[in-house]
């Protein structure tokens, strides 16, 4: 009788021990090119630096990983209004790929459309190997941090910390993820409504427990915020603020 219930307590603490929460926080391009003097700043982006590097020391024995992205594009990247003549920054252009996931050109119609994607159209930002595409000189990168680049493919667009937007590419996000045994992620940084909600969309897809961590995160366009919110919600991420972190994780 002892013995049975010896066996099915180690079995019970064994079940529960195995699917315990392995937590990573991932922090979205927290560059100075979103930041203030940066080439597409967002508004009170800075703001976002405090509440992450807070995160990182009070949770330091909880986070098993933390990876940063950076938006790294090509000078000449397809989301730059500058390389569609006629077109101005926020506008929203309707982009054509064939089904190798290469740009169509308006000027080769032999080309076979297989996807529409939308693109905004956006200033030039973070451009490879510039001062203005480096993770902020304030956010603290720690040994073991991972830093994941996204965006250098120079005709697709690049939202998610794992996919382009066309889902043509990944970058090594999942894999780095998946080699750690992460379960749970807490996604921060900028900007709310694009790169932040899009990785926040793509990790709760992969499977992981997600956490939309509203202080940490600041909008390009604050209308979009309710829609963000509501969709990441809809989908069963969880949006919370970083105070109530220690509640989950
Ligand atoms: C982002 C617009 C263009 C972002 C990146 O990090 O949210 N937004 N490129
Ligand atoms: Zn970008």
């Amino acid at each position: 009788m002892f013995l049975k219930a010896v066996v099915v307590f180690f079995c019970v603490f064994g079940f529960v021990r195995s699917y315990e929460a392995k937590t990573a926080l991932i922090v979205v391009d927290v560059q100075n090119c979103f930041l203030y003097g940066g080439t597409l700043a967002v508004g009170h982006g800075n703001e976002v630096i405090a509440v992450i590097n807070n995160i990182r020391s009070h949770y330091d024995k909880l986070i098993a990983l933390t990876v940063f992205t950076q938006d790294w594009h090509c000078w000449n990247h397809v989301s730059f209004a500058s390389q569609h003549s006629g077109k101005k920054d926020y506008d929203v252009i309707n982009l054509t790929y064939n089904d190798k996931g290469e740009l169509c050109t308006s000027n080769d119609p032999r080309c076979v459309v297989k996807y529409n994607i939308s693109q905004t159209l956006w200033p030039d930002h973070c451009v490879i190997n510039t001062t203005d595409a480096k993770i902020s000189a304030n956010m603290s990168i720690q040994q073991g941090d991972v830093i994941v680049q996204k965006g250098y493919h120079c005709q697709v667009d690049s939202y998610s910390g794992f996919y382009d937007n066309g889902g043509f590419s990944h970058t090594e996000m999942n894999d780095v993820l998946k080699k750690n045994g992460i379960t749970q992620v807490l996604v921060t940084g900028l900007a709310l409504d694009f790169c932040v909600y899009y990785t926040s969309k793509d990790a709760k897809k992969l499977g992981y427990d997600t956490f939309f961590i509203l202080d940490a995160t600041r909008p390009v366009f604050e209308s979009n915020v309710k829609n963000v919110t509501a969709d990441l919600l809809s989908k069963g991420v969880h949006v919370i603020n970083s105070t109530d972190i220690g509640d989950y994780i």
